[in-house]
């Protein structure tokens, strides 16, 4: 009966009925996440299964077992850590623990920069949970996990159809006995460009109310100024300002007149000044040497009295030789990420790092047996997410010309995939062209963002260093582009090649004060009912933060959380792949509450372009029409 009504009935040829047989799981209730009804989830199925997902092809389906997380872990009789000397007695006494430590320390950056960097941050919270859930059973002597910012704020959106504020509500309440870390692109926030000074410290303040402790703050020019307002609001929350500093170059160079040895230590300096109560070392593309760790630590360390902590990628395969020089050299905290997804454009091995170390007075606290079993199950599912991994199976040392990040590495490709540009090689080239065309600036989001786009409006338009300065005259650039040129990411060392940015800015004045400083306050009562008429609903602070961040990207999400709901219980090769015909899967929406899917058939497209699918769902038929775009 069920079916016969359901099928006739025109909302739901129209794949708009709402079959509540099936409701979420308590746990996703708990979240508040909107739950997916069956008919969301065929609808979803069906649109992946016609249309694909962006940035894949249609291929044979990885089989997708249950990945389970072996939890049968040893017991580890665990002291006290950073996060609890932190909650109890705040900033200053956990940096004095930090420093009074005889190991080193390790930050765990799986959940946030190992998988940006290996397969564009396409993890899904739902691979993450299992490893969440038990976290402090195989951890408990972290500094931190980095866990959020960076690029999965606005990735999980885009591509994920979750609300990245969802995933760190999970963290912080199942990871409580963790200080949590994210990554802050200054003034940028987790953007591509400058946020009004209100915005900022109302991103910052939400960002610690939701769970994060610790804010690791750069700047893509390292330009002192852009980063002093987030510090500064940082500290006002009582969390952790981690002011930092990227590595580009190589300050064992003798011909290096920029990027020295003196520089890194004056900014160093000055970050400190400007409040922060750790020095990061952000080696964003593993373009810092072993020697070059060790010469660089040694210095900060006679020169100031915080916490160093260093990140590095181990794209040029020297990640862990540079981890264990600047431990010899006394760094406090060092950025590693679990085996699985570590290495190559990821953070170096943290089991390698710590095999590294055996025999070391320093060598980190961890227990192997524990550690393991987590990198076991984050092997299981690594290959759910091979479509959008980025073909570096080993070093490229070439990076050390090319001085591309890690992070933007796998994202890059994917962008000049996307328009038909397959040899990467060329992509390389160029970047590293670009990069001396705009005076060897320091490459990061979102500065990084900038050479990649002009690298691929050069290859797309025939340009070279030579003829750009001709051709140029008659060309738009593209936005990032322009924006740079104009002061919008901040100054760059040394200023900006003047030639260049005259073709670029066509009589447009640059800046060269803090953009910060120009930007009008939001209105965040104003954009709010903004919001409010545009959703329909009263949107949470956090919605309208997001609202502000990225305005487009959260109103398509919003608009396809209401076509599917939320899709967590979707296996992630479903959710990525769609299925094939005569394909079972098995969904659980909650323990003991599943539905057995199986698509028999997919109909040829008709004249409007529609196809039928055909779907099992408990044994009974399910019929979907769906728009074949291609
Ligand atoms: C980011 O800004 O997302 C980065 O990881 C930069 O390295
Ligand atoms: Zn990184």
């Amino acid at each position: 009966e069920f079916m016969l009504n359901v099928l006739k009935h025109p909302v739901f040829q129209a794949g708009n009925a709402h079959t509540t047989f099936v409701d979420s799981t308590p746990e996703l209730v708990s979240f508040n996440l909107k739950p997916s009804t069956t008919n969301h989830l065929l609808k979803y199925i069906s649109d992946v299964t016609v249309n694909g997902f962006p940035g894949t092809v249609h291929h044979k389906k990885v089989f997708a077992p249950d990945i389970q997380l072996d939890t049968n872990f040893s017991k580890i009789n665990t002291s006290e850590n950073a996060k609890a000397i932190f909650d109890e007695n705040g900033v200053e006494a956990a940096m004095d623990w930090v420093k009074q430590q005889s190991k080193v320390l390790i930050t765990d950056t799986t959940m946030r920069d190992a998988h940006q960097s290996l397969f564009a941050t396409r993890m899904r919270t739902k691979d993450m949970l299992p490893v969440i859930e038990n976290y402090e059973k195989v951890f408990p002597n972290v500094f931190s996990a980095e866990v959020w910012g960076g690029a999965t704020f606005d990735v999980a959106y885009r591509f994920l159809n979750e609300d990245p504020w969802k995933r760190l509500e999970i963290m912080h309440k199942k990871m409580p006995h963790t200080l949590l870390q994210m990554l802050l692109r200054g003034s940028n926030a987790v953007g591509y460009k400058n946020y009004p000074d209100n915005v900022l410290k109302a991103f910052i303040k939400q960002s610690a109310d939701s769970g994060i402790d610790v804010f690791r703050i750069f700047d893509s020019l390292n330009w002192i100024v852009q980063m002093e307002k987030p510090i500064e609001y940082v500290r006002a929350t009582g969390k952790i300002a981690e002011g930092t500093m990227c590595y580009t170059g190589d300050i064992l160079n003798a011909d290096e007149t920029k990027y020295t040895l003196n520089y890194y230590r004056k900014l160093a300096q000055s970050l400190i000044n400007a409040g922060s109560q750790i020095i990061g070392i952000k080696d964003m593309a593993g373009l810092l040497k072993p020697k070059a760790a060790y010469e660089l630590v040694s210095a900060l360390k006679s020169d100031i009295d915080v916490p160093i902590h260093l990140h590095t990628h181990d794209t040029t395969g020297n990640g862990v030789a540079t981890i264990v020089e600047a431990t010899r050299a006394g760094v406090d905290i060092v950025d590693v990420a679990s085996s699985a997804l570590s290495g190559t454009t990821s953070q170096p091995s943290m089991s390698s790092f710590y095999y590294a170390m055996e025999g070391d007075i320093r060598q980190p606290i961890m227990l192997m047996d524990n550690v393991e079993k987590v990198n076991r199950y984050w092997a299981g599912i690594k290959p759910f997410y091979q479509d959008f991994m980025n073909g570096t199976t080993s070093p490229q040392t070439d990076i050390y010309q090319t001085e591309m990040p890690g992070g933007q590495y796998s994202n890059l490709q994917q962008q000049a995939k996307a328009l038909g540009i397959e040899d990467f090689e060329i992509v390389k080239k160029t970047y590293r062209e670009v990069n001396e065309l705009l005076g060897d600036i320091v490459k990061v989001t979102p500065s990084s963002k900038v050479v990649g786009d002009l690298a691929i409006f050069m290859i797309q338009n025939n340009l070279n260093s030579q003829n750009i300065f001709t051709l140029g005259q008659s060309l738009d650039f593209p936005e990032s582009v322009v924006s740079f040129f104009a002061g919008d990411l901040g100054q760059p060392e040394g200023g900006f090649p003047e030639k260049l940015q005259k073709i670029v800015l066509k009589g447009r004045t640059p800046i060269t004060v803090r953009p910060g400083s120009l930007a009008e306050p939001i209105d965040f009562l104003k954009v709010k009912n903004e919001l409010t008429e545009k959703i329909k609903y009263e949107p949470s602070p956090e919605e309208v933060l997001s609202y502000i961040l990225y305005p487009d990207v959260f109103l398509t999400y919003e608009d396809n959380i209401r076509t599917f709901g939320s899709m967590f219980a979707l296996d992630t090769t479903t959710f990525y792949q769609g299925m094939r015909s005569g394909e079972t899967i098995h969904v659980n929406f909650s323990p003991g509450r599943s539905v057995i899917v199986r698509l028999d058939s997919i109909s040829t497209a008709d004249e409007a372009g529609n196809r039928s699918l055909f779907f099992s769902l408990n044994g009974q038929t399910i019929q979907i029409m769906m728009h074949d775009k291609s």
